[in-house]
């Protein structure tokens, strides 16, 4: 497998218990680096946009307000198999189905307050760190 790169976001319920640090080192354990990060507030506008894929879905406004409610931490993830990699440790959407040592299941508060985002496919990843970053803010 070829190093690749995909796409992090640290939660608001998770920066709200100070748990950056401890979600960071569950990616390092596991051999990603972080070769980009930067924490904000996200907009609504740019919530709804990052999110535009779920738009129809009955929780979309609950999960914008959610999103904006406080900071986020954003960040690229590089490593061999970066994107499946990294959803092997943000573990299910629904912390209650995660598997033990994920970062949902020991950080998330419900499916909604789930601690992460990571970006499910290549080309989600390519997407998304283009959304947040320019390639210098990206030191790999
Ligand atoms: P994931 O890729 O695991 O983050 O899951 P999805 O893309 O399916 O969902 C994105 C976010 O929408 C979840 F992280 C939380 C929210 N969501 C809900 O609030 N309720 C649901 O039933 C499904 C998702």
């Amino acid at each position: 497998m070829a190093k690749e790169r995909t796409f992090s976001m640290i939660k608001p319920d998770a920066t709200a218990r100070n748990l950056t640090g401890k979600i960071n080192a569950k990616f390092e354990e596991r051999g990603l680096r972080i070769v980009a990060q930067k924490r904000l507030r996200l907009s609504r506008l740019q919530t709804r946009e990052f999110y535009i894929i779920h738009k129809d879905r009955p929780f979309y406004e609950e999960l914008v307000e959610y999103m904006v409610s406080g900071p986020v931490i954003v960040q690229v993830l590089e490593g061999e198999d970066a994107v499946v990699k990294n959803r092997e440790i943000m573990g299910a959407t629904d912390p209650a189905n995660a598997a033990v040592g994920t970062i949902r299941k020991e950080f998330g508060e419900d499916i909604g307050r789930n601690a992460i985002h990571g970006s499910d496919a290549a080309d989600a990843a390519a997407q998304e760190i283009r959304f947040f970053f320019s390639d210098i803010e990206i030191v790999g």
